[in-house]
């Protein structure tokens, strides 16, 4: 195939990597603003590269006027979670929206794969709007929590340096490894109650801190520099006593004289 027909097959999974990616950081944000706990660690999206397609197509044989129809990972996501149990809360939230179409579902998490290999598949349709017209296309969203993203990592390294053809002894040891992942992710989720909050917390502090820093910017641009001086040294007096609720307390009154002077964080 030529290079230029690569670019245009490619260029629409490319298209709705990008959305998918704009998409599921807004779901994060959303639940940070809602100061909810969100069940999405990280987002992490890819268009397969040409050598990965040709490699695949030849172990999978698929012939290359079929890509598009029997390659449904060109377009790829990832969901991380902090737990097994958000893992399936997020397939939920995927299966509650109307802008991507679940053609499948696989369930390693509950059925690993014989290398040891868990993580939730769902293959989905989306639908871009391309420059000629609107295009659908397959993509691959896994969802997995932190210790099944690291042992995946380093076990698809292996399965790259082998070429597919991991020497048995070291096989045993990862899915040694994996069984080793599950009993964390099962201790991690017997204190995610403590975890959660704690999550929360933090995400609580970040939001609150740099609403103060940027209304005592928007004090000292628009209004009494004396004042946004003050305040700023009050705010790091308050700040290194590590208490939240005095921090609140301090964003509220900041709030209140900022108002005067029209200066308040608009974040
Ligand atoms: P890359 O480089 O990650 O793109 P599915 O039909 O998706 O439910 P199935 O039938 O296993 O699952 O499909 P496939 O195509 O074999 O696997 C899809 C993707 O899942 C793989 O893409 C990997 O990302 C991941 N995967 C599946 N099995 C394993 C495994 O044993 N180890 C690791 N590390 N990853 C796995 P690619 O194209 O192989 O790789």
């Amino acid at each position: 195939m030529e290079i230029q027909l690569w670019r245009e097959i490619l260029e629409p999974y490319s298209l709705a990597v990008d959305e998918l990616l704009i998409k599921f950081n807004h779901v994060q944000r959303a639940f940070q603003k809602a100061n909810d706990y969100c069940p999405i660690e990280l987002v992490q999206g890819r268009v397969k590269t040409i050598a990965s397609i040709l490699e695949k197509a030849g172990r999978k044989q698929i012939p290359l006027d079929k890509l598009e129809e029997q390659m449904g990972d060109i377009a790829g996501i990832r969901l991380i979670c902090p737990f097994v149990e958000d893992c399936y809360a997020v397939a939920d939230l995927i299966r509650k929206r109307t802008d991507m179409e679940i053609v499948s579902e696989d369930d390693y998490i509950a059925n690993p794969k014989e290398s040891g290999y868990r993580s939730f598949h769902m293959q989905i349709r989306y639908t871009v709007q391309t420059l000629q017209m609107p295009k659908t296309i397959y993509a691959e969203i896994q969802i997995r929590t932190l210790g099944m993203n690291c042992w995946c990592t380093i076990e698809h390294s292996l399965q790259y340096k082998y070429r597919g053809n991991v020497p048995e002894e070291l096989s045993r040891r990862l899915q040694h490894t994996a069984d080793g992942m599950i009993a964390t992710d099962k201790e991690l989720s017997s204190i995610r109650d403590e975890i959660q909050a704690a999550k929360i917390m933090q995400q609580e502090e970040d939001r609150i801190v740099s609403d103060i820093l940027v209304t005592i910017q928007n004090l000292y641009k628009l209004a009494s520099r004396r004042e946004a001086v003050r305040m700023q040294e009050e705010f790091f007096r308050i700040y290194q006593e590590q208490d939240l609720s005095r921090l609140k307390h301090f964003a509220t009154e900041l709030d209140i004289l900022a108002e005067g002077y029209r200066a308040q964080s608009l974040y």
